[in-house]
């Protein structure tokens, strides 16, 4: 390969790793010979793969508005280094085809869903047809081409893309989730502004707490996802509050927060705003978890900016995808947002194994998006002995009753006040039923996959059941509130209420006997429980909800909330 040169003015310290820089020192002016090196020396070899990177090294070259920003040379690497695994894919495979055909568009991508185009393998992401790749390509066309699995997408297909490691257990597995994980880490020697997409139901699940290994020392904006999905009547201001807290307590340090919707679009334009005044004329990077909505966010920040900003308006025409599917995004999407320059770019989401979505199958992943406004559900011992009015006479509360959320979590009553309320907050389709803890067991057994759903279909054969069990011991001093949400990592959250705020007034002697409400919650192996402040929600939840007391210097360096 043709060493190429690059004056000292165009070298940056965040050049990628593949790069080697010998420096030579050249009467006064430094010269750096910049030398692409296969990073798979099994693929050296391969004369398509050397095209690549001569034709990444050429753009490299020059200075002043032609030099490529740091966004470029992070995803020309990334396009790269997706290029060379399907080659070394093909070359597992013994395949008799000429890798020329599958590497056609090395530097191109499907513009939604960012995975590289090839016209050889029609279930990977990526796929083209032949005849309109070569039409498309003709045409220089070939940025406006939308893969085939990606139509399927938006056709509302559930197609996986991602396998292992908090990738799904059905389906077919074409991307490691370590894979996409790894296209993010080189992140940290960017400079960049990272916008951190966390999604309110699943808040803890979905927080992505080591975001700092990906995002390094770069500042990050915290955007609050699906807002809209919270329940009528609910104040903005206490759960802005509520999210700078949590934020805090995970010792993340952001500069703001945003609650935000990309469907009815509140908190967008504030984004938009912080964006556009922390950019500084870095790149703009979306990360979050799989499915928090990264790519429907990129949608409403376009549809926002695309009033004054015809560059945006122009982006908007070949957006990137989105769907109830975790692993929609499978490589990072370069995309023009705005006038002045600098771009945004999507990136895959980062699976975590111990959501709900990493353990069901691909047909039931729908079952676990909320579609629209949560509404809870409340049990309290006068409904559920209504419902049982056999054993009225047995139980004064609901202690030794159990819980079941769809087939997915069970929760074993073991101790609680008779006025205590359990309302349950996530999607309308997982449905939830209780039944005495005696008769429990049996229940599972002949509900599973009919009553009791996700698991549904040929998956429950071969689930292996709720194996992971945790004894929650829930301390509580104020019977006005609250006690705390158990949360459901990639489900939902059950806000536990010592006593209904129906009941308002209690039995004094019989509190102070019982200041604990003990709960057993069962979950698939993996799936993580977490116990947290509970969040306020709904009509009430402003009512009860309590503003922390701060220090000065908390007023001064706490970051503020916008919706
Ligand atoms: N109600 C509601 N749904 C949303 C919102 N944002 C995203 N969604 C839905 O959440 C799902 C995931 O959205 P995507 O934008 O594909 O998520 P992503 O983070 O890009 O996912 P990956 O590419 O898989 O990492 C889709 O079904 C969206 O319609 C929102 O603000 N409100
Ligand atoms: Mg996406």
């Amino acid at each position: 390969m043709t060493p190429k040169t690059l004056s000292l003015t165009s070298f940056s310290p965040f050049l990628p790793h593949q790069f080697k820089v010998p420096k030579i020192c050249n009467s006064g002016r430094a010269i750096i010979i910049c030398k692409a090196f296969n990073p798979q020396p099994q693929q050296q070899n391969q004369p398509e793969f050397q095209t690549q990177l001569s034709v990444a090294a050429s753009e490299s070259q020059g200075t002043g508005p032609a030099a490529p920003t740091r966004g470029d040379i992070f995803l020309e690497r990334q396009q790269i280094l997706a290029t060379s695994s399907l080659i070394t894919e093909k070359k597992k495979k013994k395949k008799k085809e000429k890798i020329n055909g599958s590497l056609i568009a090395a530097t191109f991508c499907c513009y939604g869903c960012g995975a590289p185009l090839q016209v050889t393998e029609t279930d990977v992401p990526g796929y083209v047809d032949p005849e309109t790749y070569e039409l498309k390509k003709k045409h220089r066309q070939l940025r406006t081409i939308l893969c085939g699995r990606c139509r399927l997408l938006s056709h509302g297909h559930m197609v996986t893309a991602v396998g292992g490691n908090g990738g799904y257990a059905g389906g077919k597995q074409f991307v490691t989730a370590e894979e996409l994980r790894e296209k993010l880490r080189h992140l940290r020697h960017e400079k960049a502004l990272i916008v951190k997409l966390v999604d309110i139901v699943d808040f803890n699940g979905s927080f992505l707490a080591h975001v700092r290994d990906l995002a390094g020392a770069n500042p990050i904006i915290l955007v609050v996802t699906k807002v809209d999905l919270l329940p009528k009547g609910t104040d903005f201001n206490c759960v802005g509050d509520w999210v700078v807290e949590a934020t805090m307590k995970k010792k993340l340090n952001v500069l703001s927060v945003h609650l935000t919707s990309s469907k009815s679009l509140v908190g967008i334009t504030g984004v938009v705003s912080e964006i556009q005044k922390e950019k500084k004329g870095r790149d703009v990077y979306i990360l979050g978890a799989a499915n928090v909505g990264k790519s429907a966010f990129i949608n409403a920040l376009l549809k926002m900016l695309s009033h004054k900003d015809p560059v945006a308006a122009m982006a908007r025409k070949y957006k990137p995808i989105q769907s109830a599917v975790p692993g929609t995004t499978v490589g990072p999407i370069q995309i023009n947002a705005f006038l002045g320059g600098g771009k945004v770019y999507d990136t895959p989401g980062v699976h975590l194994h111990h959501r709900q979505a990493a353990v069901v199958h691909s047909q039931d992943l729908p079952a676990l998006a909320p579609r629209s406004r949560l509404r809870g559900q409340s049990f309290m011992k006068e409904v559920v002995l209504d419902q049982w009015v056999s054993e009225k006479m047995e139980f004064n509360s609901m202690a030794g009753f159990s819980i079941f959320w769809g087939g997915l979590v069970r929760i074993d009553i073991l101790k609680v006040l008779p006025e205590t309320c359990l309302t349950f907050y996530g999607p309308k389709a997982v449905k939830l039923h209780i039944v005495p803890t005696n008769k429990a067991d049996e229940f599972y057994k002949k509900e599973l996959g009919v009553l009791l759903t996700p698991p549904s279909g040929e998956q429950v054969e071969e689930w292996t059941g709720l194996e992971t069990a945790r004894q929650l011991h829930i301390r509580f001093d104020d019977t006005q509130r609250p006690a705390c949400d158990v949360a459901i990592s990639g489900l939902g959250w059950i806000t536990v209420e010592p006593v209904s705020h129906t009941h308002g007034e209690t039995d004094s002697n019989l509190v102070q006997e019982t200041m604990v409400i003990s709960l057993d919650v069962h979950v698939p192996k993996a799936v993580e429980i977490f116990v947290r402040p509970p969040l306020p929600v709904g009509k009430l939840g402003g009512e009860w909800y309590q503003y922390r007391d701060l220090t000065e210097k908390e007023e001064e360096t706490r970051p503020k909330w916008y919706f």
